[in-house]
């Protein structure tokens, strides 16, 4: 038997309202999701260490998502490990290389827009029972690449020493433009060893972050 025609008329219409609202719902998710794209995502992958997980201590195994690099052909000193962690359950552990003017570090490249600016910050803590001496420091780096692949600009930000504290977390950032052109951005962190005399030591490394302000 067919409806009366006001009734399928009622129905027609709460189907049409309900799409509508569905619809402005999703439009209203959608600029939010895209706003957070935007502005408050993080942009990296694995920032915390968090992957791959690892056996309670320290392991050799290196953090999914980012590219290790070393002066030293073969050897690095960067361990994952559950013992100290600024969040989440695991961090990464940069000790120096026993070697005269070496380098290592850690890289993630990323797509960016043009004129966009980027906020990259990280937590670092010297470890107490290796601390940093000498001339050992870390630093934080951003490469700016064109399309070709080529960089357009390398821009160095804040650097930590053998005065980094010993019992406690500090956070250090770089806020920067990327340039005309920049297509991706390599961010880096990077311990430097110039090695005088017995210059050693050891820091954690977590929470790393980037994020796209406006
Ligand atoms: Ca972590």
């Amino acid at each position: 038997m067919r409806k009366p025609e006001a009734e399928r008329t009622r129905i027609l219409l709460g189907g049409r309202a309900l799409i509508v609202s569905l619809i402005a719902f999703g439009l209203c998710a959608g600029t939010s999701v895209a706003n957070e794209d935007e502005e408050e995502q993080e942009l990296l992958h694995n920032p915390g260490f968090e992957y791959p997980l690892i056996e309670p201590g320290f392991s050799l195994t290196k953090p999914e998502g980012w590219l290790a690099f070393s002066s030293v052909s073969g050897r690095d000193g960067f361990r994952m490990t559950t013992e100290v962690f600024h969040a989440g359950d695991q961090a990464l552990h940069v000790a120096s290389q026993d070697e005269r003017n070496s380098f290592q570090g850690l890289t993630q490249e990323i797509p960016v827009e043009e004129d966009a600016v980027y906020e990259f910050s990280l937590y670092v803590h010297n470890d107490p029972a290796e601390p940093l001496s000498g001339t050992v420091r870390g630093q934080m780096s951003i490469e700016w690449k064109n399309a070709r692949g080529e960089e357009i600009r390398r821009q160095w930000g804040p650097e930590w020493n053998r005065r980094l504290a010993r019992h406690e977390w500090t956070q250090f950032s770089m806020t920067q433009r990327a340039p005309r052109d920049a297509v991706t951005a390599v961010f880096g962190i990077t311990q430097f060893n110039e090695q005088r005399s017995r210059d050693g030591g050891a820091f954690y490394l977590d929470s790393v972050s980037v994020k796209r302000k406006r």
